[in-house]
């Protein structure tokens, strides 16, 4: 990835290639939930990105290909030079748009194919449940993994019941790539999270159901700085 084509700009003062600089970056990680959201993705990618975070994951479970390749393009205007973007799932609208990468599941296309689709200097993020998934993502060539669901969540009906905060270390102890956390993060447990290892947290409702999804995005920004400095 080339600083002329990713979607966040940021000098890279230690020569590690652009994409693993900029996910070395990330703190608070927002993912769209059009049924959640109370003023529309939109306006949570745009709040959210004025409130400091610097990776938005479009993730879409009920929308045609072509409403969500003209949200994605609109998503991407968002984020232009201000935050990472990426697809859930949908390699296709990913190419479509030239998002900053995809995030895929266990089910999902087979992180090798989306490569040869993707092209290296695309971010692949993939979720994993535990030690041995997160080994094998790494492995396999995934960026980051997204780790959860750590603590119990309704907003992904088979996400199974929570890992719990511990899980976080000894994911972080096996691989190098950085681990993004999910699942049931809030206000309430989010120190948990970053005090037992996570690079980052992504939250759905807990930003997306809120009245202010600047103000949540920035105060989860600033308790993740204030734990790991
Ligand atoms: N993957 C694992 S849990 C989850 C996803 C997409 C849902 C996270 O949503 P919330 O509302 O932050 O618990
Ligand atoms: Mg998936």
């Amino acid at each position: 990835m080339d600083q002329k084509n990713c979607n966040l700009k940021i000098s890279n003062q230690k020569d590690l290639p652009q994409k693993n600089f900029l996910l070395k970056e990330i703190d608070f990680y927002l993912v769209t939930d059009s049924g959640l959201s109370k003023k529309g993705i939109l306006s949570d990618v745009k709040e959210s990105v004025e409130g400091g975070c610097k990776i938005i994951q479009y993730r879409e479970k009920n929308k045609s290909t072509k409403e969500m390749v003209n949200e994605a393009s609109e998503i991407k205007r968002i984020c232009s030079g201000r935050a990472i973007f990426l697809v859930n799932d949908r390699i296709d609208v990913a190419l479509a748009v030239d998002a900053d990468g995809v995030h895929i599941g266990q089910d999902d296309m087979p992180i090798g194919t989306a490569r040869k689709l993707l092209g290296e200097d695309k971010i692949i993020g993939l979720t994993v449940h535990n030690v041995a998934e997160a080994i094998e993502a790494e492995k396999s060539g995934a960026d980051y993994v997204g780790l959860g669901p750590i603590f119990v969540t309704s907003t992904k009906k088979d996400a199974g019941k929570g890992i719990g905060p511990a899980r976080i270390r000894e994911v972080k102890n096996a691989i190098k790539v950085p681990v993004v956390a999910i699942g049931g993060i809030n206000r309430e447990n989010c120190r948990r999270v970053v005090e037992n290892g996570a690079d980052s947290f992504a939250a759905i409702s807990a930003v997306v159901c809120s009245d202010d999804v600047n103000k949540e995005t920035s105060e989860f920004i600033e308790i993740i700085r204030e734990i790991k400095k």
